[in-house]
């Protein structure tokens, strides 16, 4: 996962420290949804997204208003990327009524139809046969949106996915399937678990093009965003993308982390941090000072801080409320 050098990267200023901005967000928020499950503010599962930050915010840069996305119950980095609100974000993992699902969905469970955000799936693989489906129904109405279908590298060895890529490649659909391989699934290694771990040339059986990507480096995740957006936008069908990443937390609030050395992590922290990347970007290319970035981590932890304290004080939902919203 060697990273490229890149003294002049083809971006602006602007675009540099909106990445930077973005991918802080996540980092800090997660940081402090991990504080508050601590405290037993949040319950149930909570799998956090620190380390993988710039899957998502490369990917949102290229996409456009109208395009979808959906992924597994490592979700909140794909809710605050594509512009959900971070305090209704944290009030649902707290289970409170200002939630995104009334404090009903939780970590796993949260939708916006404004933002065209599908959830949030706690099975392994079922987002992507919906994400199929929503790619479908533009088709059908014959506009140029786009779906973002999010999985990991674990689920890339669910027996629905492949249906899927056979379906999609058939009727030309577009969406993007983008495999977060950050090299674990749960508990166990791809090295121990998958044969072959080259994820994006499984598309070759149905006919889809796939790359592999950088996923640790912004930069590069846009381009190969672009690149996919426009095949699917022209009516060529989908396309894979297989996003090389990482994860820095265990696989959720309780995992004994027992299947890697803590000098792995730590190397990956040292070499290939997105946000570090995109920081030594700015500073050395005289973009940015060191006391213009402490003031964006200012205004980052400042929100983050509003959304914790907006969620605490946003009360339970009423007992009545477990009648609701419900399907039987
Ligand atoms: C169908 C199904 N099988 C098993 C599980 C338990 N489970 C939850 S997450 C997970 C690992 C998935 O790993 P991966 O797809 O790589 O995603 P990551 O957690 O790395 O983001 C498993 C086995 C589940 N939720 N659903
Ligand atoms: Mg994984």
């Amino acid at each position: 996962m060697a990273r490229k050098p890149d003294a002049r990267p083809n971006v602006s200023k602007e675009e540099l420290l909106k990445f930077y901005r973005e991918m802080l967000l996540i980092r800090r928020f997660e940081e402090k949804a991990g504080q508050l499950y601590g405290m037993g503010l949040i319950g149930g599962f909570c799998h956090l997204y620190i380390g993988q930050e710039a899957v998502v915010v490369g990917l949102e840069a290229a996409a456009k208003e109208g395009d979808k996305r959906l992924t597994s119950y490592r979700d909140h980095g794909h809710m605050l990327a594509c512009g959900m609100d971070a305090r209704g974000v944290m009030a649902e993992l707290t289970g409170r009524i200002g939630g995104y699902s009334k404090g009903k969905g939780g970590s796993m469970h949260m939708f916006s139809k404004e933002k065209h955000f599908y959830g949030g799936h706690g099975i392994v693989g079922a987002q992507v046969p919906l994400g199929a489906g929503l790619s479908f129904a533009d088709k059908y109405l014959g506009n140029d949106n786009v779906t973002f279908t999010y999985f990991g590298d674990g689920a890339a060895n669910q027996g629905q996915v492949y249906e899927t890529y056979n379906m999609a490649e058939l009727w030309s659909l577009p969406c993007i399937f983008v495999i977060e391989n950050n090299q674990y699934a749960m508990g166990t290694s791809m090295r121990r678990s998958t044969k072959s771990t080259t994820l994006f040339e499984r598309g070759v059986a149905y006919g889809i093009p796939g790359e592999q990507v950088d996923g640790m480096d912004v930069l590069a995740v846009k381009a190969a965003g672009e690149k996919a957006v426009a095949h699917c936008r022209a009516g060529k069908g989908p396309y894979i993308l297989e996003m090389m990443t990482y994860r820095y937390r265990g696989h959720s609030m309780s995992d004994p982390a027992k299947y890697r050395t803590r000098e792995e992590v730590e190397k990956i922290k040292t070499e290939k941090d997105c946000i570090e990347h995109v920081r030594d970007l700015l500073l050395q290319g005289g973009l940015a000072s060191e006391e213009d970035l402490k003031a964006i981590d200012r205004d980052i932890k400042a929100l983050v801080n509003e959304s914790a304290e907006f969620a605490k004080d946003s009360p339970e939902p009423p007992v009545e409320d477990l009648w609701t919203d419900i399907t039987v």
